[in-house]
């Protein structure tokens, strides 16, 4: 029989006055932390170039991306994203690699939210 419940019984055999005493786990789980993943403003990658990598690695839509690509523009960074730690490390380092790959000097960078 499963033994769920200890009572205190008469004839406890234990010594210590707690032994029979269950103390129930303390269930804190943890949202693991979030990560914003931003686009940095330069002044040579093209905007269309950024629209691109809007669209490809962070699924927008043209309009979309279009409207964070001139936020960038304009104000010099965007967060264009929030993910777990290992998602925006890949998101970034795909990025990263397009751009350099295309010989862009466009950044992207990540940081805990
Ligand atoms: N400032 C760039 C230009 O005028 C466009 C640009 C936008 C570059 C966003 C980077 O993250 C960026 N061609």
């Amino acid at each position: 029989m499963l033994d769920l419940y200890a009572h205190k019984l008469s004839d406890d055999k234990n010594d210590e006055g707690d032994a029979d005493v269950l103390v129930k786990p303390k269930t804190r789980t943890k949202r693991p932390p979030l990560y914003k993943v931003l686009l940095l403003n330069d002044d040579y990658t093209p905007m269309e170039f950024v629209v691109i990598v809007l669209e490809r690695f962070f699924g927008l839509n043209h309009a979309q991306a279009f409207e964070i690509m001139l936020t960038v523009h304009k104000k010099g960074v965007a967060v264009v994203g929030v993910f777990s730690h290992e998602i925006a490390e890949t998101k970034v380092a795909q990025v990263m690699d397009y751009a350099r790959r295309h010989q862009h000097p466009l950044q992207c960078t990540m940081e805990k939210e």
